[in-house]
């Protein structure tokens, strides 16, 4: 281990999670093939498996992500469509524009209750076929909400969201990059949040731990395409088994403790709510994301978090104030040091 993983409470984001002994072991071991040329025993395995927890036809194995959510959108849609997204949604938000820049379709963003959108509002929205408008063929979902500090988004809406969606012929791609986190907090297994996408991302590569890559999953023409799409991306890789390696471990061995990130959460937002210059709701914490805002007279935001960073703290400024995410390289004295560096700084 390096100094700089000994020293610092990383709370930036579950993305820094290392890969665990178990990971590296079978990095090591792994049976690999040119994957472009569909050899690949261990991705195979990894797509298949992935497949299976979701309830879904096919697999594919990506590099990120975002590599994710751009090739489901680019392949559900056609150039002169729309697409409806919450208004805080990473895919909207945080992924450089994709929608636009890759499948060549606008973003009717449209605001929500904690990443719940109205139902009506969605139909609301969808374009009466004109000359004039373009048509609108997919509605994308997130669970959890990153950008609305982990929120569960309930079931029943978004069941909502896929009837219209029926009715209207249209179909749903679901963000589902921390999944699980969701699926913990709720008790309700993934499968189930599956059936509202046509199609579905979920990461491997943040609370989960594996170093790289997401799986984007659904039918299997959709796969077949899209699979085009990812190589047309420059995500076309080639002995990449030992990189499949690692997302199999994380999903057989790494769901269940996700449990104690999004427990970790609500311990540190229940610790800091009251503390002066903070705004939070501790009540609203559901999963590992603790998203706050942040007004004191000593300091602005990117002060306090500098402050944080002398007291081997890290976390990210983002819109709306300051975000704390917990995972596997965080435990209860990481929580506990953030907490006591709170205390020092803020009082
Ligand atoms: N989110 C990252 C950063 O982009 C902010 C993070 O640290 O939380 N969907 C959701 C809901 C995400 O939170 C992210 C990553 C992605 C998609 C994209 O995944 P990557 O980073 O693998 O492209």
């Amino acid at each position: 281990m390096s100094d700089y993983m000994v020293e610092f409470s990383d709370f930036r984001s579950d993305t820094v999670t290392r890969p665990t002994e178990n990971m590296q072991k079978a990095m090591a071991e792994a049976v690999v093939g040119d994957d472009v040329l569909g050899d690949d025993p261990t991705v195979q395995r990894l797509e298949t498996m992935a497949a299976e927890i979701m309830g879904k036809e096919a697999g594919l194995f990506v590099p990120s992500g975002t590599m994710g959510n751009s090739v489901a959108i680019k392949v559900w849609t056609n150039e002169l469509e729309e697409v409806i997204v919450e208004s805080r949604a990473h895919l909207y938000n945080m992924e450089l524009t994709h929608m636009t820049f890759i499948a060549r379709v606008t973003p009717r963003p449209l605001s929500s209750d904690r990443g719940a959108i109205d139902p009506e509002e969605v139909e609301r929205n969808i374009r009466m076929p004109s000359v004039h408008t373009p048509r609108t063929s997919l509605i994308c979902v997130e669970n959890s909400h990153n950008n609305w500090s982990g929120s569960v988004v309930p079931l029943e809406n978004l069941k909502a969201i896929r009837e219209i969606a029926n009715k209207h012929n249209l179909k749903v791609h679901f963000d589902g990059a921390r999944i699980f986190n969701a699926s913990h907090a709720s008790e309700i297994p993934v499968k189930e949040y599956a059936k509202i996408g046509d199609s579905l991302m979920f990461c491997l590569s943040k609370g989960l731990s594996a170093p790289v890559g997401s799986m984007l999953v659904g039918p299997k023409d959709f796969i077949e395409y899209g699979r085009r799409v990812r190589k047309a991306l420059g995500g076309g890789m080639r002995q990449v088994g030992v990189l499949a390696a690692p997302g199999i471990v994380a999903l057989t061995e790494m769901i269940d403790r996700l449990k104690e990130d999004n427990d970790r959460a609500k311990r540190l937002a229940s610790a800091i709510a009251s503390m002066p210059g903070i705004r939070l709701d501790p009540a609203k914490i559901e999963t590992n994301i603790v998203i706050f805002g942040f007004d004191h007279p000593k300091f602005s935001i990117l002060e306090f978090l500098a402050k944080l960073k002398e007291h081997a703290v890290l976390a990210l400024a983002t819109t709306g104030g300051i975000r704390f995410v917990t995972h596997k390289d965080v435990g209860d004295e990481d929580v506990d040091r953030a907490i006591n560096s709170f205390q020092k700084l803020l009082s």
